[in-house]
């Protein structure tokens, strides 16, 4: 194909182990109901559906020592790692349909791996409304999707920080975090102190979208891995109101083509993951529609089609 895409195999989660709502289980079925694959395809890119992976069920039970259904986590987790590993190895742009965005260690734990042994620099562009640097002794609600980006700097339970072996995965210098809105009292400082590169909305506000991406795409070469962990809350609640964690004052349409299109125009994504839809809260599938038609502008389409 004239595709300048390497080809890529999609696999589903469906688990909310890490949600504080019950729903993005059902998030990779969704996707795909929305024409992910179709969408993909037509881009001329090489998809193969994976399925989905199995794990526990929700416990649903409250937080013990600070993390909610912390075990069940661990094995998604030590699942989603161990298929998004063999993705790569074959070759192949993994994209991770979440379930809710604790499923990110795994995944990026694998990427990071694979970007050492490959000898290429990893960018992770984490998309979303809130950091997700909670820790147990942090967070107001247990939930572990509050929590990957500490997990993956090596910041919370062993089993998890040393997912892949050895810890940490990333620095916090490899991150950079795009649409933040809500962050936690405690957490503001763990964020201050490990000098996070956060990208909020009053930022994104104040100098605009295009900048925003300047900056965060900068020094990005061939050498350069980019992850997009997207989280589909990054989005204002008005366009997306399918996910758990609704904060208003979000990334618009226009804004959101933008940061896909600018991803795209590096050529350089390595591997994705979509997390977070919920089509229990959503209307008429309005979600995971929005989150294909972005991944399309992700995988470089374009108005006037430059390709
Ligand atoms: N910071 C809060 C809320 C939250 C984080 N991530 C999501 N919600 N999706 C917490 O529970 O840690
Ligand atoms: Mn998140
Ligand atoms: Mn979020």
């Amino acid at each position: 194909s004239s595709s300048k895409y390497p080809p890529v195999a999609i696999f589903g989660v469906p688990t909310d182990v890490g949600a504080g709502t019950r729903g993005a289980s059902m998030g990779p079925e969704t996707l795909r109901v929305a024409g992910l694959v179709e969408a993909l395809q037509a881009r001329g890119v090489d998809v193969q559906d994976c399925g989905n992976l199995e794990g526990p069920r929700n416990p649903w039970q409250a937080p013990v020592e600070g993390y909610r259904h912390l075990d069940e986590v661990v094995a998604w987790n030590r699942a989603v790692m161990e298929t998004s590993a063999s993705v790569l190895g074959d070759g192949r742009l993994p994209i991770l349909l979440g379930g809710d965005h604790c499923l990110a260690v795994g995944s990026i734990v694998a990427v990071a791996r694979h970007c050492r042994d490959a000898g290429k620099k990893l960018r992770v562009l984490w998309l979303d409304a809130h950091a997700d640097f909670n820790t147990h002794d942090l967070t107001p609600s247990g939930n572990v999707h509050g929590m990957p980006v500490a997990c993956l700097c090596g910041i919370g339970p062993r089993a998890l920080t040393h997912l892949g072996g050895d810890a940490p995965a990333i620095s916090p210098a490899d991150v950079r975090q795009i649409g933040i809105r809500s962050v936690d009292q405690g957490e503001k400082r763990l964020v201050k102190e490990h000098g996070l590169d956060i990208y909020d909305m009053r930022y994104i506000d104040e100098v605009g979208m295009k900048r925003v991406m300047e900056e965060v795409l900068e020094g990005v070469d061939e050498d350069t891995h980019l992850h997009v962990s997207f989280d589909v809350d990054m989005l204002d609640p008005a366009i997306a109101p399918g996910t758990g964690t609704r904060v208003p004052g979000g990334v618009d349409y226009r804004e959101a083509q933008l940061i896909m299109e600018m991803i795209a125009d590096t050529g350089r994504l390595g591997s994705l993951d979509i997390v977070e839809v919920n089509p229990a809260l959503d209307l008429r599938n309005a979600t995971a529609v929005l989150a294909v038609d972005l991944v399309e502008s992700l995988f470089g389409k374009s108005t006037l089609m430059r390709d």
